[in-house]
């Protein structure tokens, strides 16, 4: 039993390698370290307050208290307890029985402090192996020292000793926040008054040992950010035979005869609950050997676990050790003679010393990998210490300091002895879980308005269907927020189209020029597109041209074009959204090489455009980030007529007028006969479908179709929604250029998710939930929360890390929690979004279905838009939505890989060629 240096050094690395397997992903399986997660990620920083209710079970006593932290500055911790026994037919007998017993008792100290009135929040220290997924939770592993209860390893004690509690005769209405190892909870005890402390180490009935680790190094949990406690459980150490070289016979003796053979190999050598048995053993054996006591064997000296851990400390005190020893080999029934009890205090001297040196060993693995951690040449940290036999053993804890400290002579180690025991400690885990459930209340109380039930969803579905009717009908129309507007695309192409067609896509991300070559028969299309940005200024600049000549006053030109208007030629450039348009047209015609020639044009206009015929559209009002003046109530087929001729530099036949989801349902029509709608979730959102002639009345005829371009995107705009409505979707909608429109758009669309996003980041940071409660200018910024970012932070590949790196990105400093948040609420905007587009479409399917008087209706959607194309969920959740709201719908979901221009131009082609078939007859 003496370990030499060498041999401590190298159980020191030993213990090392156990560390490394046991937070390995691969590897913690089979490791017998199995260092566990605890779920406690900081130690106390002086803001926990509160009162709580504390247990703490499996060390030698189990006892009750009321725990009150206060704050204010001054760290006090107020505890009131209560000891209760823990009797062998209780903590050996049956789980449910015991945890009644533990119930019983909590209801015993709160009857007598006359807490039952309290709802307190209670944290309870488990002295066992529990497996955590969260700090409220805990698994029984295995076991250990006196307690072997059946029915209990495997399940989760945080339940039962609730199911205890709630099915407790005086029903006690106690929430337990937070289980703890006793190890944890000293470390945070002692964490409380010394913050350097990192490292909590139990030497009492049972040993083991906690230690503040390296997200990065804990495969076993997400996220790489900060550190979280690690619950070692080193007294397995060795279960795996690594340690059979030193294990002597009487550990193997001790082990057989114990509730556990096999298990706790390192703690049999070590804890208080053992060492006086080793003591006995070995008496025992050099009795039988004639070695002691004259070879007599005392019947008492053959019973297990009749030398206790506090005679081996009573034996060992430098000055009346040697008359204890008498004493207790007298009580057990030995003659022992002067020899015999000198012979016996080395026994017990040799005992605790390997047990302090076994401690001190693995103690000195940590240390080191806190150091290696860190960086470090030198650590400075302190170790929290409680435990009987750490605590009354007189020359322990100086033995285990001095081997610690020479084991690792580049660690300055502070020993805190922890004086008020593990549930101090406990109470400040519990004090932050209350905090952070706290947090979380309010967190989930902002993502719950987002969270829409199915009769919400119903209700939405519902009330689209009205609005769709509503805007059908000629004596509503007028009134309809869904304004349903006739685009005079009746025919779906048939295959005979052919030529050369121009097409514009101008109101999504990018404004497209497109050449489209459509050969017949094969319905093979080919298309040239070059990409041009609309500066903003244009967007929202005026659509006027103000003629050279007259050269418009100063005061005149708006104002928000300042860096523009250098002097005299103020006019000229800036102002006509059409002409901008017109000049890209001309870049792309010379880039093609297509000056001269006279092409048709399909214009795809993605925004509510009222018309007459297919080549007329009256811009209704502009939406997106559009808001170019003059334009609104204009005819935009003349305004681009105009902007043309005003160039004269080529002339175009502009043929059609349509709206991008009438473009994307012609596109995915070409290919699929059934594909009779037309879907966008972009920067904007809307659908168009085709509608039965006779359900128009704003058009003459009552024979085939006409495609209908809904304006979806105004739903809600008469109030229908507002029962949804969040404050921020109000914020957003008041912040935007078209207040007070596009409700349902504004709750939907690339455009604004992002907005919606940052208007309840700066909520909950004004909570203090967010950001450490400090707003910063970035995040005031409107518009800096692009919906891009939703998508890339909403993919499930992307690892904390990279949350937070885009958060960075925005000048947003998060912690590892906040980037957790920032994810949940990126998730319950946009699922809301698709939720509602889901709510929108089965209205529809459910229409046609129904207008068609089918069971059951197979239709496709055509779809486009970035939301629909990127967002890693968003299309798959519309889709569920629609399966859910629309079940006698089959709805085929067709991408649209060309974009709408391709419609365009096949609704030219078909255009032309009634346009001929008109002159022909
Ligand atoms: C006192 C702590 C308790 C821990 C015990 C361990 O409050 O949580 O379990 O120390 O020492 P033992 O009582 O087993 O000697
Ligand atoms: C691509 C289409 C275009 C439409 C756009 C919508 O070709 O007509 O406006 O999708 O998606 P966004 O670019 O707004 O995300
Ligand atoms: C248990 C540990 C506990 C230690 C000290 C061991 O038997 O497995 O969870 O920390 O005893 O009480
Ligand atoms: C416009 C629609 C367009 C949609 C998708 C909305 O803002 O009003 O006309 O189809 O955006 O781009």
């Amino acid at each position: 039993m003496r370990l030499s240096d060498e041999t401590l050094l190298d159980i020191m690395a030993r213990f090392q390698a156990e560390m490394q397997k046991g937070l390995g992903k691969d590897t913690n399986p089979t490791a017998s370290v199995k260092m566990l997660p605890t779920f406690v990620r900081a130690i106390p920083d002086g803001s926990e307050n509160g009162e709580f209710l504390s247990l703490d079970l499996g060390g030698s006593k189990f006892r009750v208290l009321k725990v009150q932290v206060s704050e204010e500055g001054k760290r006090n911790v107020q505890m009131e307890s209560q000891f209760y026994p823990t009797p062998n037919e209780i903590i050996r007998g049956n789980g449910t029985e015991l945890f009644e017993y533990v119930a019983d008792c909590l209801a015993d100290f709160m009857r007598t402090k006359e807490l039952m009135q309290k709802k307190l929040p209670l944290g309870l220290t488990f002295s066992f192996p529990c497996k955590q997924t969260k700090l409220e939770e805990g698994v029984l592993l295995s076991w250990t020292k006196k307690f072997k209860a059946r029915g209990v390893q495997g399940t989760d004690v945080v339940s039962s000793l609730t199911n205890a509690m709630r099915k407790h005769k005086q029903d006690l209405d106690v929430d337990i926040l937070a289980l703890v190892n006793d190890t944890v909870g000293t470390m945070m005890t002692c964490a409380y008054d010394d913050p350097y402390c990192e490292v909590g180490v139990i030497i009492g009935t049972g040993t083991n040992a906690c230690y503040m680790e390296d997200m990065s190094n804990i495969e076993l949990v997400e996220g790489d950010e900060g550190r979280m406690c690690i619950n070692t459980e080193w007294g397995a150490f060795g279960d795996d035979g690594a340690l059979e070289d030193i294990r002597t016979e009487f550990d193997r003796e001790l082990d057989l005869g114990s509730l556990n053979p096999g298990k706790q190999l390192f703690e049999k050598m070590i804890s208080g609950l053992y060492l006086g048995e080793l003591v006995r053993l070995i008496l025992l054996k050099m009795a039988k050997a004639g070695l002691l006591f004259g070879g007599e064997k005392s019947s008492a000296l053959h019973i297990k676990g009749k030398i206790e851990t506090r005679h081996v400390a009573a034996m060992e005190k430098y000055k009346e050790g040697l008359a204890n020893t008498r004493e207790i080999l007298t009580d057990l029934g030995l003659e022992a003679s002067e020899a015999d009890c000198v012979a016996v205090q080395h026994v017990c001297t040799v005992v605790s010393f390997r047990s302090a040196n076994l401690c001190a060993a693995a103690l000195a693995a940590i240390l080191t990998r806190l150091r290696e951690n860190k960086k470090l040449v030198r650590l400075r940290t302190t170790v929290g210490m409680d435990g009987t036999l750490y605590k009354i053993h007189p020359q322990y804890p100086k033995r285990l300091h001095k081997v610690v400290r020479k084991l690792v002579p580049n660690c300055d180690v502070r020993f805190l002895l922890s004086e008020s025991g593990s549930t101090k400690g406990a109470a400040m885990v519990t004090a932050v879980a209350s905090r952070v459930q706290a947090q979380r209340k309010q967190i989930d109380k902002v993502l719950a308005l987002f969270r829409l039930t199915r009769e919400q969803l119903v209700g939405v579905r519902d009330k689209m269907r009205v609005e769709l009717e509503y805007g059908l009908k000629r004596d509503t129309h007028p009134l309809a927020t869904v304004k349903m507007l006739p685009t005079y695309v009746c025919g779906m192409p048939d295959g005979t189209e052919k030529g050369k067609f121009l097409a514009l896509d101008l109101g999504g991300t990018n404004f497209r020029v497109l050449l489209v070559k459509i050969r017949s028969g094969r319905r093979s299309v080919r298309m040239y597109n070059k990409i041009f940005a609309i500066p903003l200024e244009i967007m929202q600049g005026t659509g006027e041209e103000v003629n050279a000549g007259q050269g418009v006053p100063r005061s005149e030109v708006p104002a928000c074009h300042p860096i523009q208007c250098r002097p005299g030629m103020t006019a000229a450039l800036s102002l006509q959204l059409f002409d901008h348009i017109v000049q890209c047209i001309a870049d792309f015609l010379d880039y093609m090489g297509l000056k001269g020639a006279q092409l048709p044009l399909g214009f795809t206009f993605s925004f509510p455009c009222r018309q007459a015929s297919i080549d007329k559209g009256t811009l209704i009002e502009w939406t997106k980030g559009f808001k170019a003046t003059d334009c609104e109530g204009e005819d935009v087929v003349d305004m681009l007529r105009e902007a043309i001729k005003r160039r004269n530099e080529f002339d175009l036949d502009i043929v059609a007028v349509v709206n991008d989801t009438v473009g994307t349902m012609m596109t995915c029509g070409y290919e699929d006969r059934n594909c009779e709608v037309g879907l966008i979730a972009g920067t904007g959102s809307n659908m168009c479908y085709m509608e039965e002639m006779r359900n128009i009345e704003l058009v003459e005829g009552d024979e085939g179709k006409m495609c209908i371009n809904t304006e979806w995107g105004g739903f809600g705009d008469n109030g229908c929604l507002d029962d949804i409505r969040t404050q921020y979707d109000k914020e957003v909608d008041e912040g935007s250029l078209n207040p007070g429109k596009q409700r349902y758009e504004k709750m939907t669309s690339g455009m604004y998710l992002g907005e919606i996003v940052r208007q309840i980041l700066i909520d909950l940071t004004k909570q203090g939930l967010l950001f450490r409660g400090q707003i910063s200018e970035r995040l005031r910024t409107r518009g800096i929360f692009e919906t891009k970012f939703l998508s890339q932070i909403e993919s499930d590949r992307l690892a904390l890390l990279q949350v937070r790196r885009i958060l960075q990105q925005l000048g947003l400093d998060s912690t590892c929690e906040d980037s957790i948040v920032v994810k949940e609420v990126c998730g319950a905007v946009s699922r809301r979004a698709a939720e509602l587009y889901g709510a929108g479409l089965a209205a529809i399917v459910e229409k046609r279905r129904e207008d068609q008087g089918f069971e059951h209706l197979k239709i496709t959607v055509g779809v486009d838009g970035t939301l629909y194309k990127l967002h890693p969920h968003f299309s798959r959740i519309l889709q569920e939505t629609v399966k859910e709201l629309a079940p006698r719908c089959d709805v085929t979901f067709m991408l649209s890989e060309d974009g709408s221009g391709k419609g365009a131009a096949l609704i030219t082609a078909v255009a032309k060629r009634l346009q001929q078939a008109r002159r022909e007859k």
